[in-house]
């Protein structure tokens, strides 16, 4: 990352890369996670690089959700590890919620890969050892721990492909996603969806979670009731279609 300097106009997206590329020569990220970082990199670009107004609103709301949860989970995968298993730790104390590994394209090297990058930041995680699964799923994301997305009432779910969130809210979970593209089955079928990069909405979901503590669990409810997660991703598929973010 030294290499890229900080001066460079694209360096977040240049360092986010090397990242990606260090996680896949690790083995951390699977061969289809390059694809998937490319995809996120278009959508990131098309929405201006930046946290905009909509975005800060499904923050709020994630944040209330998070809060307001008896059994919060955070679900990661090989992106989400290579990209920001520091800021996904910090994130999981300031709520506080476990950590699971999930994979698509699941190994034993992964995991064991994936186990050892947060416990460098102090974290135990779940689901190197699932013994429940998600009924009807047919991928092997359906191998959850009983500990962590079985007993969870709220998953937060990122970088997301197929229909781990529809299987999911049909076992009664609240989801909150994270997903560039508005229009993915996963950002659609999330009760709240943050349509921000990874890597920029973690801090500030923290931030946003240290200032909603204050408020009571009336005050957060009504976040959540005023919350319209279909009106704000259409506004923003809109907002791209019209290059109104760049
Ligand atoms: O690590 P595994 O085995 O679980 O595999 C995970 C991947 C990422 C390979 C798998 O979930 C996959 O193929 O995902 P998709 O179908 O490419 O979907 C990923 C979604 O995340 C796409 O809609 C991207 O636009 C979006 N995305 C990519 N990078 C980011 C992102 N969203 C937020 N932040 C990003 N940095």
């Amino acid at each position: 990352m030294n290499e890229i300097p900080k001066s460079h106009p694209r360096y977040k997206s240049l360092s986010e890369r090397k990242l990606i590329e260090d996680g896949f020569e690790k083995g951390i990220i699977a061969k289809a996670g390059l694809i998937a970082h490319g995809r996120g990199e278009t959508f990131y670009y098309l929405l201006g690089e930046k946290t905009n107004k909509e975005t800060k609103k499904q923050i709020n709301a994630a944040a209330a959700m998070l809060l307001l949860a008896k059994k919060p989970v955070l679900s990661v995968n090989g992106n989400t590890t290579a990209l920001c298993a520091k800021e996904i730790s910090v994130l999981s104390d300031s709520v506080p919620a476990e950590i699971e590994v999930n994979l698509f394209y699941k190994t034993p090297k992964r995991i064991k890969l994936i186990e050892k990058e947060f416990s460098k930041h102090g974290k135990k995680i779940l689901g190197t050892k699932p013994t429940k699964k998600i009924h009807g799923l047919k991928s092997k994301r359906k191998d959850i721990d009983e500990k962590g997305q079985w007993e969870a009432d709220v998953v937060l779910v990122m970088l997301e492909d197929g229909d781990r969130t529809e299987y999911l809210k049909k076992m009664g979970k609240k989801i909150i996603a994270i997903d560039l593209n508005p229009l993915s089955r996963t950002a659609q079928k999330a009760d709240i969806t943050i349509t921000d990069n990874v890597t920029q909405c973690i801090p500030l979901l923290t931030e946003k979670i240290i200032k909603l503590r204050k408020k009571s669990t009336k005050e957060l409810e009504e976040i959540i009731k005023n919350f319209k997660n279909k009106k704000i991703l259409k506004k923003t598929e809109e907002q791209i279609r019209k290059g109104k973010m760049r």
